[in-house]
């Protein structure tokens, strides 16, 4: 990726596995509410030629990147390439998304004011007064809650929203993380992220978001992942890495 002679303000990061139905519309919408903001998609071989669509409009939109990654998928994974390439490249704020539309373009600009406040990592939390969840079935609901609520109780983060995607971090936060010894994806690697950084001494403060069910495509969520972030907790807990 070349992105040398740019402002190296802010980097927003959106990991993508068949999203072509969301991504140019996405992009467009958060290059109006941020438009200061460099954009890097993070595409693991879509089969559906994500990585195409965004290829497309980065002619269009110099500010737009997608990284095409190869060997094994995953979004975590991604995001540790993601961030490695954000701090490799001199980023001050780092944001994360989802490239489906439950998180709102609009809000950027709030959490990343957050961060500019004094905090290490901002979490765009539904779990906080203010924060709210519109049109997923009771079964997600309680899926999302419960884990929210077991991560707390079994590992003490104080962090409300534990396995929430929307997130922005500082550089100076990136830089702490172990990059290299985190291996979770999915709900676990938003939870291990959060917990380092948390052990580390990091300020996470929380902003009320209202997320919103994928607008188009397909949900990538299976029972592996949650097994996997069950499994995380408890490692968390005993101190264990692998
Ligand atoms: N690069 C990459 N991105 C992924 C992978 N799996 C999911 N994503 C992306 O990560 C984001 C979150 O995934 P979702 O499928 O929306 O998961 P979710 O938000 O828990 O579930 P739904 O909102 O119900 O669809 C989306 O932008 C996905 O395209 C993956 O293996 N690799
Ligand atoms: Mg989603």
């Amino acid at each position: 990726m070349n992105v040398q002679s740019k402002s190296r303000q802010m980097l927003i990061l959106i990991p993508t596995y068949n999203e072509r139905e969301n991504i140019a519309a996405l992009i467009g919408e958060l290059a109006g509410a941020v438009p200061e903001a460099e954009i890097l998609v993070l595409d693991d071989g879509s089969p559906d030629g994500t990585a195409d669509v965004v290829e497309e409009l980065e002619a269009e939109r110099p500010r737009v990147r997608v990284l095409r990654r190869e060997g094994v998928r995953g979004l975590g994974r991604a995001y540790l390439d993601g961030f490695r390439l954000s701090l490799a490249d001199g980023f001050d704020v780092t944001v994360c998304m989802d490239a489906d539309f439950s998180h709102d373009p609009e809000v950027v600009p709030q959490l990343v004011k957050c961060l500019q406040d004094g905090a290490d990592a901002v979490v765009g939390s539904r779990y906080i007064s203010g924060g709210r969840i519109l049109n997923w079935p009771l079964n997600r609901l309680l899926l999302s809650r419960g884990a929210a609520v077991y991560t707390r109780l079994v590992t003490g983060l104080p962090v409300r929203d534990p396995t929430g995607g929307f997130n922005v971090y500082s550089r100076r936060a990136l830089e702490m993380l172990p990059l290299d010894r985190i291996d979770s994806d999915g709900y676990a690697f938003q939870i291990e992220i959060k917990y380092t950084l948390w052990k580390l001494g990091c300020r996470i403060d929380e902003v009320p978001i209202v997320f919103t069910e994928r607008r188009e495509g397909r949900s990538k969520l299976h029972r592996g992942i949650v097994g996997e972030a069950i499994g995380l907790v408890w490692r968390l807990r005993r101190g264990v890495r692998r």
